[in-house]
């Protein structure tokens, strides 16, 4: 008799065990969330039928896109650049550059849609409106030979001045000045202004690049990958030596500047 009852517990025992494997395994088909599958929620990398209850395609997906944007905006070591495409739209361009304006003058981030994306927008709107945006790049860059390159377009107007800097005392000044001047680009050398390129299109890109001897004290301009007349311009204001140590734009207090535009700022030694 308690043979007999033991063989029947066994038994439904055995049947209960069934009968909870079955239940749990029922509709897993084991093709994760494709078409068709037993629970269509399940879209992700582990087959469990519970729902979507694993991130991994999501983080995969987040990951090739962080990294996708980490090499946009990833700066070259050896290099100082900036496509301003970190900055935000309707504010002054940030963290490396120091701006100042005064007099209605305004230095804005403004998003384009030519495929400059974020750029620099100068708008000196009067004779009195003065500005300036500044930046200190690693000075091991600019005590050996190196290529400042920057894109420009005005909208219209005069003035406006690309620049590199040295301090003297607590101020900067400038040791080389490309200018914006009426209809014209001119260069400063040191025994007077040099005239680059004329006429000017408005509404146009046009690519800068200075090669800079600190040593020499000297310097040159190319516009769009071409040589110009502005070749071994001397630095100007050089009475008190000591290194270039800065770049900027800066807009002129004396004329009505109106609005240009600057992106991808680039410097690195031409070693
Ligand atoms: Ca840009
Ligand atoms: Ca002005």
């Amino acid at each position: 008799m308690n043979n007999t009852i033991c063989k029947i517990f066994l038994i439904v025992a055995l049947m209960v065990c069934i009968g909870i494997f079955t239940a749990c395994t029922s509709g897993n088909d084991n093709k994760g969330g494709s078409s068709g599958d037993d629970d269509i929620s399940d879209d992700d990398l582990i087959d469990d039928d519970s729902g979507d209850d694993d991130s991994g395609i999501n983080t995969t997906t987040s990951t090739t896109t962080t990294t996708t944007t980490s090499v946009t905006t990833t700066t070259q070591p050896g290099t100082f650049s900036d496509d301003f495409e970190g900055d935000t739209p309707g504010s002054p361009p940030g963290d490396p550059w120091e701006v100042n304006v005064d007099s209605g003058a305004t230095i804005t981030v403004v998003s384009l849609k030519d495929g400059s994306g974020n750029v620099v927008e100068f708008n000196d709107p009067s004779v009195e409106g003065i500005g300036s945006m500044l930046a200190k790049p690693d000075a091991d860059l600019m005590n050996v030979p190196f290529g400042l390159e920057w894109d420009w377009l005005w909208v219209s107007g005069d003035g406006m001045s690309f620049q590199i800097y040295h301090k003297v005392l607590t101020n900067y000044k400038a040791v080389a000045a490309i200018d914006f001047s009426v209809d014209h680009i001119r260069a400063s050398d040191s025994t007077g202004w040099v005239s680059c390129l004329s006429p000017v299109t408005l509404d146009q890109w046009y690519h800068f690049k200075i090669d800079v001897d600190p040593d020499a004290k000297k310097y040159s301009v190319s516009i769009d990958g071409n040589a110009t007349t502005c070749a071994d311009l001397g630095f100007v204001n050089y009475t008190v030596p000591s290194p270039v140590t800065a770049i900027g734009v800066y807009m002129y207090s004396t004329v009505n500047g109106g609005v240009t535009r600057f992106d991808n700022i680039f410097l690195a030694p031409t070693d």
